[in-house]
């Protein structure tokens, strides 16, 4: 007999960056799911809103099933749930720090793995060939062939959300360059983004590499020469079940290394300039987000759900106390990410 309890119920696909994501955290955490692979229309359990991958269902009071949507939420409802092996340092200003890799990972390394996909002939194909067969591979090789067509004209729109266009393309692809150097050169030294135990941060970045270091061919191949060990930490982040975490294992947000500042220092001059530029549009009701980033001009539609995202960084950051405050102060001076608070 299988006694298999699973505590969680979960929708989503390999080809999504953020289902790997949670599927990597809650291995690591060591909480029993159940992966109901592909379907939005899960049976027994009323449709999301917005249907988006993974889909978590949750029971409500009357203990029936609800279909819960978005990771970073999930996440810390998570740590409500069981609080063994948190991916969330304990020390605030630390978690504040965490917070804001984490969605640098969501948000901005999303659109380098959105761009490479449906941006390059070659990474097109292999998506369209292979995303509909992760889940409906049991029909005709031509119907197959048409549910490819069908995703990738879904998707290949859906670059102007992630603000892939001409204007911006030599940005993305620059910043990525420079995120797997200064990744690289942080895994020379250390196990994970906070210490020798990962954070929420470790997983928003993992769930974008799983595609852009282990799925589609034009980054996978530039991850792979560029960044070995980005490469392979991508691969063992994976499963992280054997690892026995500890209270010591998180950095000193007073002692933070030179590597990981060079990381904040990337999130400052792409990713900081795109929420602050972004949020005013949003707030204006603008129909372009229009500014500067990384000296080149940054034009694309605005994204309400990322005003959202600065709205609560700067909830968290106000939640904490002066010491705290003046701990991230100083860990972020300097990196161009300490105008998120001002
Ligand atoms: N912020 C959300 C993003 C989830 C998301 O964008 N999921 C994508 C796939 S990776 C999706 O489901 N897109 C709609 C679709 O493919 O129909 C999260 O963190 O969960």
């Amino acid at each position: 007999m299988n006694a298999y309890e699973p505590m969680i119920s979960l929708n989503g696909v390999p080809g999504s960056p953020y289902t790997r994501k949670m599927l990597a955290l809650l291995r690591y955490r060591r909480i029993p799911y159940r992966l109901l692979l592909g379907s939005h229309d899960v049976v027994g359990v009323p449709k999301a809103k917005v249907n988006l991958l993974p889909t978590f269902y949750f029971p409500n009071e009357a203990g029936v099933l609800q279909p819960v949507t978005d990771s970073t939420p999930i996440i810390r409802r998570l740590e409500g749930l069981c609080a063994d092996r948190s991916v969330r340092p304990c020390d605030p200003a630390l978690a504040l720090i965490d917070s804001i890799l984490e969605d640098y990972g969501d948000e901005w390394l999303t659109k380098a793995m959105f761009h490479y996909r449906w941006h390059f002939a070659e990474d097109i194909a292999q998506a369209s060939a292979i995303l509909p067969a992760w889940t409906r591979g049991r029909m005709p090789d031509a119907a197959l062939k048409a549910a490819g067509t069908t995703i990738a004209e879904r998707q290949i729109p859906r670059l102007r959300y992630v603000g892939s266009n001409e204007k911006t393309w030599s940005v993305i692809e620059a910043s990525y360059m420079r995120y797997l150097d200064a990744m690289e050169a942080h895994l020379r030294e250390h196990r994970f983004l906070l210490g020798a135990r990962p954070g929420a941060g470790d997983f928003g970045v993992f769930g974008q590499l799983t595609q852009l270091a282990l799925f589609d061919p034009t980054p996978m191949a530039i991850t792979a020469r560029r960044a070995p060990r980005v490469f392979a930490w991508t691969g063992a982040l994976e499963d992280l079940t054997g690892i026995e975490p500890k209270d010591t294992d998180w950095f000193d947000p007073a002692d933070l290394p030179a590597t990981l500042t060079a990381l904040l220092i990337e999130v400052g001059r792409v990713y900081v300039p795109l929420l602050l530029a972004n949020a005013k549009a949003v707030q204006s009701g603008a129909e372009q987000v229009e500014t500067t980033i990384d000296g080149q001009a940054w034009v694309q539609q605005p994204f309400p759900y990322q005003a959202k995202c600065l709205m609560w960084l700067r909830q968290e950051y106000g939640a904490l106390d002066t010491g705290a405050r003046a701990k991230v102060d100083a860990a972020l001076k300097g990196t161009g990410c300490e105008v998120l608070f001002v």
